[in-house]
């Protein structure tokens, strides 16, 4: 049990002894914060043998709740430390379509190929992004094609995601949190370590809109985790750059091709969410304009599946590890060779974006990412409209893991490991 954690929803600081319980008894309904509908909260005085509460009415209690915004936190919560990742970007970039390709494959690579166990921490709470892998990747009507916009819906900026919180003279709405366990497998070369480096993953899925100027509300303060996090993974959609647009409208003519009709409806500036972004944690942790930031940034240029052919040198559908006798190590030198070839690009077509990154981050990276992993078809949706559309059967996602494994380096070392390492282990394990 950790001493002092920080709740995921309203980031609170807490005493894990403070931590509240959740009553069990269907008489004890009522929550001065959540409404009369919910059971009661309360600060127990009698644990069963095995450690749980038990309530005024003897019932043996299992739910945990925090002892300010009384929302449920997972056990997992009071038991490891949490860590971050912030995923931000105007409306329509990418994100949620980002988060469940993220997901699904982090739950498979992960485990089988970084010696690194990832399941949720409450499938209740991570049931919207379950259910955006649900639609993305075992669609019932997986061979059919159906529009993009209909897979993963728009994210609302209210509704089923967030909380929200009654504190008398005024509420308070929070995002709901999508929240995994990291440990190190048996496998893993740092299993010795794995008490250490345990860690709660928490990932909100917000709507673009939360990241705009002028959008900060105390009242609803879903994009704070920014502050909180190390590792900022920036989604900036080329199809939505105006420069961009026009050179891959050129390219797609050379070869008699359309691709209009997959490019993002709302063309508009996107560096001005990332700056946004950057004064709000500068507000919240009142860090000077003259410092840094210290976290990493990860500008991951989403829909890489329309883009690519833009990078001719390096084939940016290969992922960037290779498996030695069973563990995977990150190929740095690639990773690294492949950032600079897309910051050329960016530098070239939409400077301010790199000169926003540079100036305020002194770890940049920039990875392709393609939660596709093919270019969409066109089709006609009922309303007459030509609109992306795939076969969910299809769909296989290249460069969504890079920003998470950056991520996780740089946050929790000797987690992923990088491929030097990776040789040099099974190299003194061979000669042992
Ligand atoms: N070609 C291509 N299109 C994509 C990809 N990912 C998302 N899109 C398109 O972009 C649209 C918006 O994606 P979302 O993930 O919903 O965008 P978002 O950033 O979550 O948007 P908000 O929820 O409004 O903030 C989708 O409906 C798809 O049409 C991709 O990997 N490749
Ligand atoms: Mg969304
Ligand atoms: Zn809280």
């Amino acid at each position: 049990m950790l001493a002092k954690t920080c709740c995921p929803y309203c980031w609170e600081e807490f005493d894990t002894a403070d931590v509240l319980w959740v009553a069990a008894h269907e008489s004890l309904i009522g929550d001065e914060l959540l409404g009369p509908d919910k059971p009661m909260r309360f600060l127990p005085s009698v644990f069963t043998l095995s450690g749980e509460a038990v309530d005024l009415m003897g019932m043996t209690c299992r739910q945990l709740a925090c002892p300010r915004c009384h929302l449920i936190l997972p056990r997992a919560a009071l038991e490891m430390a949490p860590l971050y990742f912030s995923v931000l970007g105007t409306p329509a970039s990418g994100k949620s379509y980002y988060l469940a390709a993220l997901s699904w494959q982090l739950r498979r690579v992960l485990p089988a190929q970084f010696a690194l166990d990832f399941s949720d921490a409450d499938p209740f709470l991570n049931l919207t992004l379950t259910e955006y892998e649900r639609n993305l990747f075992i669609h019932p009507q997986g061979d059919r094609y159906t529009p993009l916009a209909d897979l993963i819906r728009k994210t609302e900026t209210t509704g089923a995601m967030y909380e929200s919180v009654n504190y008398g003279d005024h509420s308070v709405r929070y995002s709901k949190p999508f929240l995994f366990v990291l440990r190190l497998n048996p496998r893993h070369p740092y299993q010795k370590q794995a008490e250490e480096l345990q860690r709660l993953i928490c990932m909100y899925d917000n709507a673009g809109e939360h990241f705009l100027p002028g959008q900060d509300d105390p009242q609803a303060p879903v994009t704070w985790h920014l502050a909180r996090s190390l590792v900022w993974i920036y989604i900036f959609d080329p199809t939505a750059d105006p420069r961009f647009r026009v050179l891959l409208q050129q390219l797609y003519q050379r070869s008699n091709g359309q691709i209009q009709y997959a490019l993002s409806p709302r063309p508009e500036r996107q560096d001005t969410v990332l700056l946004e972004a950057i004064s709000r944690v500068r507000r919240l942790t009142r860090l000077p304009a003259t410092q840094q930031l210290d976290k990493l940034l990860v500008v991951a240029v989403s829909k890489a599946d329309i883009w690519y052919p833009l990078i001719r040198e390096d084939r940016l559908q290969e992922e960037p590890w290779v498996v030695i006798r069973g563990l995977a190590g990150l190929d740095s030198d690639r990773v690294v060779r492949r950032s600079a070839l897309i910051e050329k690009l960016l530098t070239a077509y939409c400077p301010e974006l790199v000169g926003a990154a540079r100036a305020n981050f002194e770890r940049v990276a920039f990875v392709a990412v393609s939660a596709l992993g093919k270019l969409p078809t066109p089709v006609r949706n009922p309303s007459g409209h030509i609109v992306p559309a795939v076969r969910p059967l299809e769909v296989q996602p290249w460069g969504v893991l890079v920003p998470f494994l950056l991520g996780l380096m740089h946050a929790l070392p000797n987690s992923v490991l990088s491929l030097r390492r990776v040789e040099k282990l099974a190299g003194a394990g061979s000669s042992a």
